[in-house]
């Protein structure tokens, strides 16, 4: 983090906490606009200091000269005394209160004053227990009010699955880019790197008129509450839930700023010690050697001044990336457009709402060869699990349905439960039947170690896939006690597929797991396990975590055409045994 961020980040703590001890507002203000000017102030202040001494820093305009004391005595010692006076004097961990809507320093105040209160679970407590109403200037509307506030900012707080934030971010790119000072748009950050949950969401834009973008951009629909309102940096929480980050950059710098903000963290530091053993350095402005500027303009340029090819944003992780890339072996990764079909996706006859004839009118729409029908069997009697007669009956409208079908064929399939005692749901003689059966676990119990179960469903001949092999679900739940490291040298051991599923809240396999597993020689298959026809779009986010995991298309059974598809799965049954 460059020395600006550091700085301007005390100065606003200084500015909380002056505003919770009832100073003057103009002292409170002068931080608060100080910071702001660090943070959008392009140069690096240790660099002006160093170059220009305490002259350079008094020619930046908005911060004043009490201000530039502090930023030599930080720069000199590494410290503020302003603010260790006045962090000593606040309550550390009430303070992150400042930022719920409804509550202000002096509500904060008088709770600490008059209720003892000196962190937010006594002040929860207060809130509750009905003393903070009875304070002077509170009543029920006030309390009603931080209730709400105390609320969106627990959800705030919480990360955001990337399949609930792709349509916003989508929106605001294309609502941004009617905007005909907007030259350059892209989303940066987690969003970018496809990662699996978001915190917030950055998007960088190049154009003229920096104010109007970030003007254009707070007011846009969905916009509940703006954060920062600068000439290079907005901030805007949407839909009461999502921050969103806009930045205006230079068109001269929008591929080093690219890839600073498109992170990760770690990926970036990493490339910034190849930069330093290179005697160059790398910042969101470029990549210089010694004044000279050598990169910026493109991600390309950038890594190609480090001695790097480009590396995908799902790979920057450092996992190992940037070393594959120095050596020029970097995976060729898995695109949407190489898949051919959805190989997890439930009908009407059990739990999902679209008819055989809907699933295949809309594998067309997605341009896909093919879709499995992959329905609950008959112990999952919550999801409307078939009896041995229903699927035969489905089994057999499929093929017909088939011959009349042009351009697409559906896969007659079945997701089969791993039953207590890892035996399957059907008997050999009807899973036989089918062309593509997926088997899971949906009923376990926490104590149990559900790898055996799982293991013996991959030894079944019949089995081609385990689907969700470990039945998390994004905060919400772990998922099974279950051995994975196991489970992925048993599927490379029978040629069992993992699956990648899709679906918003599960992608599981996740990332890591998928990295592991290829390594070992597992192939996969990626389902939306869609049961809503709206869901089979998720597609891409399993693609994404495939390509988190350096999956090629080789890895991947849906990118092959349904005739290969259909001879690798009979194959698979053979040297299983079946
Ligand atoms: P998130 O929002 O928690 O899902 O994760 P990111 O990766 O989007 O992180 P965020 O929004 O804090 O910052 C966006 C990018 O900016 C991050 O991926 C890398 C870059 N960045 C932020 N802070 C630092 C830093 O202290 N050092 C370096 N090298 N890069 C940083
Ligand atoms: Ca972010
Ligand atoms: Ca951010």
């Amino acid at each position: 983090m460059n020395k600006n961020k550091i700085i301007a980040e005390m100065f606003e703590k200084i500015a909380d906490g002056l505003e919770f001890l009832g100073e003057n507002p103009f002292r409170v203000n002068a931080y608060r606009k100080a910071a702001r000017v660090l943070e959008d102030y392009p140069d690096d202040v240790e660099e002006v200091y160093k170059t220009k001494g305490p002259k350079g820093l008094d020619a930046i305009p908005g911060i004043g000269k009490g201000m530039v004391e502090k930023i030599i005595e930080f720069l000199e010692t590494g410290k503020i005394s302003r603010y260790e006076e006045v962090m000593s004097k606040v309550p550390q961990d009430l303070l992150k209160l400042m930022d719920v809507q409804g509550i202000g320093p002096r509500t904060l105040k008088l709770a600490y004053d008059r209720l003892g209160v000196r962190t937010v679970e006594d002040f929860k407590r207060v809130l509750e227990d009905g003393s903070l109403e009875k304070l002077p200037g509170m009543g029920p509307k006030k309390i009603e009010n931080i209730k709400k506030g105390l609320e969106l900012f627990k959800k705030m707080s919480e990360r955001i699955p990337l399949g609930l934030a792709i349509p916003l971010v989508e929106e605001i790119v294309e609502r941004m880019k009617e905007l005909k000072e907007v030259k350059r748009i892209s989303p940066a950050g987690s969003f970018r790197r496809m990662k699996e949950t978001v915190g917030d969401l950055d998007i960088l834009t190049t154009g003229e008129n920096g104010r109007k973008i970030i003007d254009y951009f707070t007011k846009l629909p969905g916009v509940t509450r703006i954060l920062a309102h600068g000439d290079t940096k907005g901030s805007c929480i949407f839909n009461d839930r999502y921050q969103v980050d806009l930045r205006v950059v230079p068109e001269e710098s929008y591929g080093a700023a690219l890839q600073y903000f498109t992170g990760s963290k770690e990926h970036n530091i990493h490339l910034r010690s190849i930069a330093k053993s290179l005697n160059m350095k790398i910042s969101e402005y470029g990549v210089f050697r010694g004044n000279e500027k050598i990169a910026g303009v493109t991600e390309e340029e950038v890594y190609k001044a480090l001695g790097l090819i480009w590396i995908p944003p799902e790979l920057r992780e450092d996992r190992g990336e940037i070393e594959a890339a120095q050596r020029g072996e970097l995976p060729d990764l898995i695109e949407l457009k190489d898949i051919k079909g959805d190989l997890h996706v439930h009908s009407k006859y059990s739990d999902g709402t679209a008819t055989l004839e809907e699933i295949a009118e809309h594998a067309k729409n997605m341009g896909y060869e093919y879709i499995a029908v992959c329905d609950h069997s008959r112990s999952a009697k919550y999801a409307h699990g078939l009896e041995i007669d229903r699927l035969m009956e489905k089994t057999e409208k499929i093929r017909k349905l088939n011959q009349k079908l042009e351009g697409v064929k559906l896969i007659a399939g079945t997701e089969v439960d791993i039953l207590q005692d890892g035996s399957l749901d059907y008997p050999d003689e009807v899973l036989k039947e089918l062309d593509f059966v997926v088997a899971a676990i949906h009923i376990w119990s926490k104590t149990e170690d559900v790898t055996k179960r799982i293991i013996k469903a991959m030894e079944n001949p019949y089995v081609h896939a385990i689907a969700h092999p470990t039945g998390r679900i994004i905060s919400q739940r772990e998922g099974y006690n279950v051995d994975i490291e196991e489970v992925i040298r048993v599927a490379a051991e029978t040629g069992t597929l993992l699956e990648i599923n899709a679906y918003y809240d599960r992608l599981d396999l996740n990332d890591v797991n998928v990295m592991r597993a290829r390594e070992k020689g597992v192939k996969f298959t990626i389902g939306t396990d869609t049961h809503n026809i709206g869901q089979l779009w998720s597609m891409r986010l399993g693609v994404g975590v495939a390509r988190r995991g350096w999956l090629e298309k080789k890895d991947v059974v849906n990118t092959m055409s349904y005739t290969e598809l259909m001879k690798f799965l009979k194959e698979l049954r053979k040297r299983k045994g079946g």
